[in-house]
């Protein structure tokens, strides 16, 4: 094993913070207990990340006054939740919340408008419910991601408890979690075992920055594989999981005008066999513990260290750790990113709906009642299973044929049509929350999109391109929430009205898009990509994507 070289440069506040109180509890309990204050001190937002909740101010009213509020995402290990589960994340909402669940890109959900008393009986009700938030944020491993598609295979039940085994085995020990938000009561900092509380894995310090791990089962790359820090693609033959490649090194945020700061795709390093996967998990997880950038946030991802080191340093780094060899990588392809929408019979002979959710906020709107429809199911047929996908989507699983039309009609009753959801292109859009609630964004996004795809397919029907399928995805800031640097068309936010263009990835999630312009102001978009499709329309090959085209057109004439 290497040893990590000291920097000269000093920590940052947050590796300070940590090291500080390696409990996290901070004053957390103290605040909470106190009606007359609004909000946590900024010491205690920090920790409180690490317990899944966003300290943030409602965007839209800052110019009368701070209306603070708080963001809470689940820890949901492959977006999998039971229908008493759904249950109470749906009451939640309603109770708490801003009336809305919102599907994350990690397949997780989140509430949106909690006020300061709320967060205490929300917090204790999600753990009742035997799901929690602990570590849904922070610089810790995030939501680790699993294949949608519902369990039709051993194989693929097999891929989803790993998912399940390695987010458990990642997940920091500190009981100030459970004091806090389950019990009630501020960490006893008198017990010998929190005073001098140092955390087996993660250390005084926890990692540099944020951790995150995905699985995937090729083809399909549902889960965007390579914008992961930690990736295992399962390797399944004669239906038999026999083990993982290994992927390291993803990660999607930079920052504008930065150019140290970058999106990277993860390497593929080499296979593992299946019952190695936590200690292999655990490995790269210390890689980043020991070599992540300390004294720089914006260096400090694990994919800064693999394009410093490489991928052969890297490689030997983990066999170290886990004290034997990687094999060579195992043949794999992937075909596609999207979901199964519509039903579907797995071929265990039960059924799965997958269902579109615009923007991933499941709300109540006019005559489509998408979070009234999907209560209802989860009341009445209590044995189905809701997956949340990394498109923002949902999946009604573990349906029976007595059930399936009898879902439908739930559905439809509710404004919710499952054989026609919505367009093509609306289907391929996803966007970041970006304001009124994101602290970070810098321009509209999740409000945005839906009306500018609208406009979109307007020009892409006078092109005669009408029945096109291009992923795009919206940001309200560079740091990359919702991917746009995977899409065939990525927007992302540089100031109130004014978003920088990228193109070029592909349908399968393999490929980064490059910057085609630095600036487009809103009014600019539809003449510039009108442009673009009146191009494409010519000079597309048969059957050619408008990512594989920009790449293949756009990017040799600006090399030439
Ligand atoms: Fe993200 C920070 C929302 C997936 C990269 N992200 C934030 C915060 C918490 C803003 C903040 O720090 O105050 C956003 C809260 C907005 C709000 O009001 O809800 C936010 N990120 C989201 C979600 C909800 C977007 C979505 O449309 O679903 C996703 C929650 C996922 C989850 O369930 O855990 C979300 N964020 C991502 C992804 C995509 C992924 O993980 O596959 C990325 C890019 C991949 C990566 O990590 O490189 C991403 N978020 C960031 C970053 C940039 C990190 C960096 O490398 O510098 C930040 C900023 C930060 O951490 O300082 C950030």
């Amino acid at each position: 094993m290497s040893e990590p070289s000291i920097s000269d440069k000093p920590l940052t506040r947050n590796e300070l913070l940590k090291q500080g109180i390696p409990t996290l509890a901070g004053h957390i309990a103290a605040t909470l207990a106190d009606p007359a204050a609004e909000c946590f001190s900024s010491d205690d937002e920090q920790f409180l990340k690490f317990h899944g909740i966003y300290q943030q101010d409602d965007r839209d009213r800052r110019k009368i006054a701070k209306h603070y509020m708080f963001m809470i995402r689940g820890r949901i290990p492959g977006g999998v939740l039971s229908a008493a589960q759904y249950r109470v994340f749906d009451d939640l909402a309603t109770r708490h919340g801003n009336g809305t669940l919102r599907i994350t890109t990690r397949q997780s959900f989140q509430f949106h408008g909690v006020v300061k008393r709320g967060l205490g009986p929300l917090m204790k009700s999600i753990n009742d419910a035997l799901v929690d938030t602990l570590a849904a944020c922070g610089d810790v491993n995030r939501n680790v991601m699993a294949p949608v598609v519902p369990a039709i295979s051993a194989a693929r039940q097999e891929v989803y408890e790993d998912a399940r085994r390695v987010s458990e085995a990642l997940l920091p020990q500190t009981k100030a979690y459970h004091s806090i938000w389950v019990e009630g009561v501020q960490l006893n900092v008198e017990d010998a075992a929190n005073r001098e509380f140092v955390d087996p894995l993660y250390g005084k310090q926890y990692l540099p920055r944020k951790f995150k791990a995905a699985f995937v089962i090729p083809p399909s790359n549902d889960v965007d594989l390579y914008a992961n820090c930690l990736g295992f693609i399962a390797i399944i033959e004669d239906g038999r999981l026999v083990g993982y490649n290994l992927a390291a090194g993803g990660g999607m945020g930079r920052s504008h005008g930065n150019e140290a700061t970058y999106p990277r795709m993860a390497d593929v390093v080499g296979f593992l066999p299946k019952d190695k996967v936590v200690d292999v998990a655990r490995a790269v997880l210390t890689v980043h513990r020991d070599f992540g950038d300390r004294t720089d946030r914006k260096h400090a991802r694990l994919k800064y260290v693999l394009q410093e080191r490489g991928v052969g340093w890297f490689r030997s780094e983990v066999e170290a750790r886990v004290g034997f060899r990687l094999g060579p990588v195992r043949p794999f392809a992937f075909t596609s990113q999207s979901d199964l929408l519509g039903w579907h019979r797995g071929l265990d002979g039960r059924w799965f709906a997958g269902l579109w959710v615009d923007m991933g906020r499941v709300k109540d709107k006019d005559d489509q009642r998408l979070k009234a429809g999907l209560r209802a199911v989860a009341d009445q047929f209590p044995g189905v299973e809701f997956r949340l996908t990394a498109n923002q989507n949902i999946v009604v699983a573990n349906v029976d044929d007595a059930a399936k039309d009898a879902i439908t009609a739930v559905l439809m009753a509710h404004g919710v049509d499952v054989a026609r959801q919505s367009t093509r292109m609306h289907q391929a859009s996803i966007a970041c929350p970006a304001l009124p609630t994101c602290g970070l964004s810098l321009a509209e996004s999740e409000r945005y999109l839906p009306g500018l795809v609208d406009q979109i397919e307007g020009v892409m029907a006078e092109v005669g391109i009408p029945d096109e399928e291009i992923f795009i995805r919206m940001t309200g800031c560079p740091n990359g929430c919702a991917r746009p640097y995977m899409a065939e068309i990525g927007f992302v936010g540089k100031g109130p009205g004014r978003y920088q263009l990228w193109l070029g990835g592909n349908a399968t999630s393999t490929r980064l898009a490059r910057v085609h312009k630095e600036m487009v102001k809103e009014a600019e978009i539809l003449p510039e990509l009108r442009g673009l499709f009146v191009r494409f329309a010519a000079e597309r090959t048969p059957g050619e994507r408008f990512g594989d085209w920009a790449a293949r057109t756009l990017w040799t004439a600006a090399a030439a």
